[in-house]
This record gives C-alpha cells, sequence and structure tokens, in this order.
C-alpha cells in the first residue's frame, strides 16, 4: 500500500488532520489501535475555543457542533464559598467558547470520513514506524495475523501519550519536559441537569471540584482526589457527597443528582516533548505534549497543532517548499508553552497541594483577590481561556 501521509491514532488529532489533508487532496490513511466504538467511549474534553470551531468548520464537519454546541460567554470561580463570573466575552472583546463533547467531535469527524470512503485501519497492532529519518518511510502493522506495509512520504504521530511515533525517535534526538502532579480528577457523567448554565471551577479547603457539562441534560462533574484512590472505591453517592462538600450553598440547592453513566480517574501531568519533528515524522496532540485538563487546552492545542501540520504538508506538495514543515515544529510549540504555563498556573491556583500547608492555600486565596479585584487580572484569566489566535506573533 502507498500514501502521501500515514497518520497514527484515530483521536481528534489524527482524524482532523485526516479531513484538513482530504480538503487540500492530499492522501492519508489511519491507523488506530483500538475500534471505533472503544474510541468513542473515552469520555475526555469538554469545551472548543474559537479556533478549534473555526478548524472543524474548516474540516467541513461543523454542522451538527453548531446546532448543538453551547456557546459559553463566561464561567464562575468558587472560592471560599463565594462565587465570582469572569465575565470572558466582555474582557476579550467579544470571544466565547463552546460546550462541546470531545465523543461528538470525533463521532462527525469519523462520520465525515466514512462518507468520503477515506481509509481508516481499526484494530491495527503492533503498528511500527521505520525509515522516517529518509524521504521513504514506511509503517507497518498487523490485522488479522497478517503484516501490511504501508510507504509514504510523511508519518504523523497522532497516537497520544501512550503511542509508539514519540519513542521510535531516536533518544539522542529527543528532549522531554515533565511535572507530574501529586493528585488526579475523578471525572463523573451523569443524565442530569448541569447544576449551573455556567462552568463553576471551585477551590475548597477540601480540594478542586468542577461543574462542567455535555449539553443541557447531562452533566460532567470533576473532583481532585489522591493519587492513590481507585475508582471502584467511589461509590455515586459519595460522589455526590464530596462534590457537595466542596460546592456553595446556592449551587447545593441548584444540583441534581442521579445514577454516573460513567466514572474515571485521570492523574494531572504537564508534559512537552521538543522537537515535534524527527525527519519525515512529526508528532501532533498527545503524543506530543500533556497539559493538566484545569484550562481545558488539551484538545484545543491537538487541533492547533494539526492546522500547523496540514498548512505544512500543503506547502510542500502545493508550492515543492520544505520552509513549512521545517518550522512546524518551532510554531507548534510556542503555541503550546503558551498553553502549558497557563493550565499550570491554573492547576497550582486552584488545587490543594497535600505537602504544601496552610500558608499555600493562603497565597493562593491572596492571589484570586488580587486578580478578580483588578480588571487586567480578569483578563488575563480570559484571554488566556479563550486561548491564543492561531497567529499570535510566531
Ligand atoms: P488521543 O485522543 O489520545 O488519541 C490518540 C489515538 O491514538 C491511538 N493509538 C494508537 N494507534 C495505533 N497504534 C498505536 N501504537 C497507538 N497508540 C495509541 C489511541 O488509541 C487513540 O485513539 O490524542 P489526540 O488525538 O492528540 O487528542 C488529545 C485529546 O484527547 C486530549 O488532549 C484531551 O482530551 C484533553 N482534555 C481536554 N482538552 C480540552 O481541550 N478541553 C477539555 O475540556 C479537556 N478536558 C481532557 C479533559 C483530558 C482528560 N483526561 C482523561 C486526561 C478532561 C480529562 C479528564
Ligand atoms: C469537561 O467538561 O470535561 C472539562 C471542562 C473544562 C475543563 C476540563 C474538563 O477545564
Amino acid at each position: 500500500m502507498r500514501t502521501q501521509v500515514a497518520i497514527i491514532g484515530a483521536g481528534p488529532s489524527g482524524l482532523l488532520l485526516g479531513q484538513l489533508l482530504h480538503k487540500s487532496g492530499i492522501d492519508a490513511i489511519i491507523l488506530e489501535r483500538q475500534t471505533g466504538d472503544y474510541v468513542l467511549s473515552r469520555i475526555r474534553a469538554g469545551v472548543l475555543e474559537q479556533v478549534c470551531i473555526d478548524l472543524m468548520d474548516e474540516a467541513g464537519v461543523g454542522k451538527r457542533m453548531h446546532e448543538e454546541g453551547l456557546i459559553h460567554g463566561g464561567f464562575d470561580l468558587l472560592v471560599d464559598g463565594q462565587r465570582h463570573r469572569i465575565d470572558m466575552n466582555k474582557l476579550t472583546g467579544g470571544q466565547n467558547v463552546m460546550v462541546y463533547g470531545q465523543t461528538e467531535l470525533t463521532r462527525d469527524l469519523m462520520e465525515a470520513r466514512e462518507a468520503q470512503g477515506l481509509p481508516t485501519v481499526y484494530s491495527a497492532d503492533n503498528v511500527q514506524v521505520h525509515d522516517f529519518d529518509t524521504d521513504k518511510p514506511r509503517v507497518t502493522y498487523e490485522k488479522d495475523g497478517q503484516t501490511h506495509t504501508i510507504e509514504c512520504d510523511f508519518i504523523a504521530g497522532c497516537d497520544g501519550f501512550h503511542g509508539v511515533c514519540r519513542k521510535s525517535a531516536p533518544r539522542s534526538a529527543i528532549k522531554e519536559y515533565e511535572k507530574v502532579y501529586p493528585f488526579g480528577w475523578l471525572g463523573m457523567l451523569s443524565d442530569t441537569p448541569p447544576v449551573h448554565h455556567e462552568l463553576i471551577y471551585a477551590n475548597s479547603p477540601r480540594g478542586f471540584a468542577l461543574c462542567s457539562q455535555r449539553s443541557l441534560t447531562r452533566s460532567r462533574y470533576y473532583v481532585q482526589v489522591p493519587l492513590t484512590d481507585k475508582v471502584e472505591e467511589w461509590s455515586d453517592d459519595a460522589f455526590w457527597n464530596e462534590l457537595r462538600l466542596r460546592l456553595d450553598d446556592e449551587a447545593n440547592e441548584q444540583l441534581v443528582t442521579g445514577p454516573s453513566i460513567e466514572k474515571s480517574i485521570a492523574p494531572l501531568r504537564s508534559f512537552v516533548t521538543e522537537p515535534l519533528r524527527f525527519g519525515r515524522m512529526f508528532l501532533a496532540g498527545d503524543a506530543g505534549h500533556i497539559v493538566p485538563p484545569t484550562g481545558a487546552k488539551g484538545l484545543n492545542l491537538a487541533a492547533t497543532d494539526v492546522k500547523y501540520l496540514h498548512n505544512a504538508l500543503k506547502e510542500f506538495y502545493e508550492e515543492k517548499s520544505e520552509a513549512g514543515i521545517d518550522r512546524y515544529s518551532e510554531i507548534a510549540l510556542k503555541r503550546i508553552w503558551r498553553a502549558e504555563r497557563f493550565s499550570w498556573w491554573f492547576t497550582q491556583l486552584m488545587h490543594k497541594f497535600p505537602d504544601d500547608g496552610e500558608i499555600v492555600s493562603k497565597f493562593q486565596r491572596a492571589e484570586i483577590d488580587y486578580l478578580l479585584n483588578s480588571e487586567s487580572g480578569q483578563k488575563t484569566i480570559a484571554e488566556n481561556y479563550v486561548g491564543l489566535p492561531l497567529d499570535f506573533g510566531q
């Protein structure tokens, strides 16, 4: 088999890249280790920046997102029982975010790919990348007991944090930066109306909590938990009780509880790989970097990496120029580090750090007090939350 771009991974970054390349007349095959249903069963992100919304439109798959997505112009910070609204729309001169689940975005991309007859191999085992230091890279995989080879011009590593592409880069050519946080997020999805029409990020003496949503009838809640906690040990009742203890009276009056549809614990990590290009192999999305979810940036960064990569590949094929692929890593990393910084900062501000003692929670409160009483402080939060434009001065 031969293709122009072999994409590893059918998560949001691989699927979006496939769609953008197709629009530009560039062939791609996607190889995915899991089944399509499994990919769709992973409950993850929920908040899209405007640049991500625009990219879904550019890929021609934005119709359902615009019909069902919920536009949010602000969110609340809850600290010591007091709610403060960050009016993102006003503070950024009219920008918003959209609540639309990663599952739905992935489904839209998968369906468009299938309708256009574009090749995706699901349940591809033992994917391996070869010869990406030459201009004739290859990818091999196993399916139904047979080994297959794809010859290609480029390999796009869109295979997430545990994928094979980053691990295949020569150790001497790669540098990895990592910070692991001493807690995780226990998330719960339920078919109950959201507690509030916008998101609530809470810093409480018992730890962080987040009230999010997927629709007007489906809620997504998170509570900070120790890394040693096991999801099986958390009954639905225990989750609701803990959430209540971290919210204010008004939220508790509105809170509608019900059975969980999904519950899981995610560890929190900041992680960046430099560079994102190894010869003819590129990393995009979680394969190259991870943010703690507090800033709602992971999926959005995956989308913008893919946009930069698409532009670079288009330039290569249309203008026979390598300038774009040569700059991909530098341009993408500049935006990635900005989002990494915001996600780290917001995580530090809003969580309880078990080893840091009371003085650090006093610092957090003083910082929040400062931010909320300063228009430029609020603007800083709002500007970062709605996301940077694609070309912010690279
Ligand atoms: P994914 O989604 O991990 O997809 C990678 C795909 O590659 C496949 N794969 C392989 N395929 C073939 N061969 C191999 N050897 C392979 N190894 C792996 C995998 O099966 C998978 O299908 O990476 P991608 O596409 O880069 O997308 C990244 C996003 O999924 C991620 O950044 C976000 O979910 C992060 N995130 C959030 N991002 C936001 O922008 N806004 C949010 O509100 C938000 N909330 C979250 C989040 C992530 C969370 N978790 C679970 C970490 C909330 C949570 C709780
Ligand atoms: C979510 O809805 O899953 C979500 C929303 C905002 C975040 C993280 C996760 O910051």
